[in-house]
């Protein structure tokens, strides 16, 4: 079976953000940019994924286009073991274009799409294709977006949990923002918050310890530059509260130097970011070996958080899936990834990444 085909869609289906908003540096994420990448054969069959794409959706298809399609058309369509001798193929004739960022972003998308293609040639789930599923159910944790007013923190936390989530992260940087949420949510219930890189070592090791009394799960990315890992171990040790980071990093060998330096108690993989399927692969059984937990990065809607949710259910971990919270105008999967009133998400069981897009919405939602 030969790959006839390698195309990126961009689909772009609009939030209501309720009382928050998500910025990256100086741009606000104003709907949800998913950048899917379809790989065609000759026999019919076609794998989908996802490329990380949010503020970038027209840069991270053009990559796939222009760099990642020449790649793989006209190969043979890999078995699931292939894969990595492959994808460390493309990995090496594309080096030169840079090895975290828009590059590495458009190869994720690429390996989700030959996983999904691998499972649905042997007619299987992508976890039974890598091993055995132990979950069958995620429970989710609420990603909020960043709001601010620690009152307005409070009661989307409260209605977060009425709608039957069991977890939160914040993007918060204040403390009256933490302990607020704390206060909404009680003691028992685990909170973690998101600082998205805005400190030095000094700065987050105080913020760190400032934080303590609010018993976060984790304290992610409060350091900058996120490739910094000394510091961002020197405020793991000083701070006194659990670190998580990684979605910034790209290919196990970066997370083996932030492993290496102690910087986290949770990596991080994004499926869409780090290298696909096959790299993320790689992260876990990194992490497994130096007993560092997993805790994907995974705030996108589309092929990739498919893939995340296969990845997790063949582990038994008691983490939780992240999902971005927020009011969807659509969704590609026809509801079947939302969150269930008991604050889980079912993983798929059909064929490679266990659902199809539904065509109609990605028609009506289609910008290329
Ligand atoms: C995040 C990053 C990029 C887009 C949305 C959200 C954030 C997270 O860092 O971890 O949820
Ligand atoms: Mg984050």
């Amino acid at each position: 079976m030969l790959i006839t085909n390698v195309r990126a869609h961009h689909v772009r289906i609009p939030y209501d953000a309720g009382v928050g908003s998500f910025r990256q540096g100086a741009s606000a994420i104003a709907a949800l940019d998913i950048v899917m990448v379809e790989v065609s054969t000759d026999a019919g069959l076609t794998g989908w994924g996802e490329a990380f794409a949010y503020v970038c959706p027209r840069t991270t298809a053009t990559a796939i286009d222009e760099m990642i399609a020449p790649q793989a058309r006209g190969l043979e369509v890999p078995d699931a073991e292939d894969i990595p001798a492959l994808m460390d193929r493309i990995q090496r004739n594309l080096h030169l274009f840079g090895r975290y960022g828009i590059t590495m972003f458009a190869i994720s998308g690429l390996d989700i799409a030959l996983w999904d293609l691998a499972g649905k040639v042997k007619a299987l789930p992508l976890h039974r294709l890598i091993g055995a599923r132990r979950r069958a159910r995620i429970p989710a944790y609420a990603s909020l977006l960043r709001i601010g007013a620690p009152d307005q923190v409070a009661g989307e936390c409260a209605t977060a949990l009425r709608r039957g989530y069991t977890a939160i992260k914040l993007h918060e940087t204040t403390t009256p923002a933490v302990f607020a949420a704390r206060e909404a949510i009680g003691a028992g219930m685990p909170l973690m918050v998101d600082m998205n890189c805005p400190l030095d070592g000094a700065g987050a090791t105080a913020f760190a310890q400032a934080c303590r009394p609010a018993a976060l799960k984790f304290l992610e990315e409060p350091v900058w530059p996120p490739e910094d890992f000394a510091t961002l171990a020197e405020v793991r040790t000083k701070g006194g509260l659990d670190i998580a980071a990684g979605e910034n990093a790209c290919t196990v060998h970066q997370f083996r130097q932030m492993m290496n330096a102690g910087a986290v108690n949770y990596a991080q993989p994004s499926v869409t970011k780090v290298g696909g399927v096959t790299e993320y692969l790689k992260v876990a059984a990194l992490a497994d070996e130096m007993d560092i937990k997993l805790a994907p990065h995974s705030p996108y809607f589309g092929p990739g958080l498919l893939a995340t949710l296969q990845l997790m259910s063949l582990r038994d971990d008691r983490t939780f899936v992240e999902v971005f919270y927020m009011n969807r105008a659509a969704c590609l999967w026809r509801g079947s990834v939302d969150t269930g009133p008991d604050g889980t998400v079912a993983v798929p069981d059909g064929p490679g990444l266990g659902y199809e897009p539904d065509k109609e919405i990605m028609e009506r939602y289609r910008v290329s």
